[in-house]
């Protein structure tokens, strides 16, 4: 059995409990037993058995470790681009404008519908490689720019084998409720029930990890996620919202009573909603880009997620029409910058809380007994991620304690 060991370097574990601010461990030892973590703490610590057994040396030379970065929420397999709509919006027209008259999400479904899985692919990868480059080792991924069975199923099937293609772990989110597709205009309830009808199917075959719906005025209604995230319910599988981005639907309170891992954008988000989410554990997710890309004015209230100790994750929401963004470090410094989190409470949110809002307990810290997948970077302190925006000061990434 190989154990190698990290050593010459300072750790920023990102336990919840630590007693110093990001779990820092300054001259830090990490021990890897094959895919796990088997020990991290100070090198004056490090139990002597342990050393004693230890087979592989790595000299960090000083390098900062963090925990890999989680990125919880992205749509970055899709066809196209809408930078047209970016020139539409500069000139004055709003997005919800430009969705009403059948720009917006509808323009992705055409040039998605229209790719094959290889295109999509060839699309998609450069997205995927641009997060791992920034040291992302776990992604999720949303269907939503199909909605047909065919090109659902074909989102799906690219996003899983895009994990074959680079280090990174993927995780998969069925979004037929993103957006009626134009066969169903006018009749949103007939749509409904053909998302009613693709979410066993899919998740018969292996593709759906979790289920999502976009809760706003100009997507679905409250009932109408009902139904959604009662068919989820029936197939044990666990639901999250796109809740209270351009309104507030109640789709926060909705979705904490299913017991929602997350609630995502949240600009929003009212006392009562906040109140739902502590009350069931939600996670709150922030999407900076979003809000920067949209030049949104109203900002999610953090004040109000502290208050109740709600876990905030940070994600790009990669995605063309309101976050066409493949950079989560970018994401540090805007969720810092413009909706005003800590440096600490930003690196926790692409961390700790983000593997929460995956409902994945086996990673997101640097903790014995959880996955060895974790960062070096050329940072003394981990308050630079977020500071050094356009910087991408990763050295290496490990993946399941593979160097990658
Ligand atoms: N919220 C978003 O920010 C994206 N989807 C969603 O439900 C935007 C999708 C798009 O404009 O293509
Ligand atoms: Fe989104």
């Amino acid at each position: 059995m190989t154990l190698a060991a990290w050593t010459h370097c300072r750790l920023a574990t990102m336990q919840a409990d630590a007693a110093t601010p990001y779990g820092l461990v300054d001259d830090g030892v990490l021990v890897v037993d094959g895919q796990q973590i088997a020990w991290v703490g100070p090198l004056s610590e490090l139990p002597g058995a342990l050393q004693a057994r230890i087979t592989v040396r790595h000299d960090a030379q000083g390098a900062l470790i963090t925990p890999g970065l989680i990125d919880c929420h992205t749509h970055l397999v899709y066809g196209g681009d809408r930078a047209h709509e970016f020139e539409q919006r500069l000139h004055g027209a709003s997005y919800e404008d430009i969705a009403r008259a059948g720009g917006g999400i509808a323009s992705t479904v055409r040039a998605t519908r229209a790719a094959d899985a290889a295109s999509l692919t060839a699309q998609s990868l450069p997205r995927l490689k641009a997060l791992c480059a920034e040291g992302v080792t776990t992604v999720e991924i949303k269907s939503g720019y199909g909605l047909a069975l065919e090109h659902e199923r074909k989102i799906l099937k690219v996003a899983r084998a895009l994990a074959h293609s680079t280090p990174v772990d993927v995780v998969t989110t069925f979004l037929g409720a993103h957006a009626v597709p134009p066969e169903f205009a006018g009749r949103p309830d007939d749509y409904l029930q053909e998302v009613l009808r693709m979410l066993p199917l899919l998740h018969a075959e292996g593709l759906v990890d979790a289920v999502d719906v976009f809760c706003e005025r100009i997507a679905f209604s409250t009932a109408q996620t009902r139904k959604v995230f009662e068919a989820a319910q029936a197939l044990g599988l666990a639901v999250k919202l796109h809740a209270e981005q351009l309104s507030d639907s109640g789709g926060s309170q909705l979705a904490a009573e299913f017991g929602a891992l997350s609630c995502d954008h949240l600009e929003w988000l009212s006392p009562e909603g906040s109140a739902a989410m502590a009350a069931h554990g939600t996670v709150a997710v922030l999407l900076p880009g979003a809000f920067y890309f949209l030049r949104e004015t109203r900002h999610p209230p953090v004040a109000l997620l502290r208050g109740h100790k709600i876990p905030i994750a940070v994600s790009t929401d990669c995605n063309p029409g309101s976050s066409p963004c493949t950079s989560l470090l970018l994401m540090l410094s805007m969720a810092c910058t413009l909706l005003q989190l800590t440096t600490e409470e930003a690196l926790a949110g692409v961390t700790r809380n983000a593997a929460l809002a995956l409902g994945l307990r086996d990673r997101g810290v640097l903790a014995a007994g959880l996955r060895a997948d974790f960062v070096l970077w050329d940072v003394a302190h981990p308050a630079q991620l977020s500071y050094a925006f356009g910087a991408n000061p990763r050295l290496r990434t490990v993946v399941k304690g593979q160097s990658v």
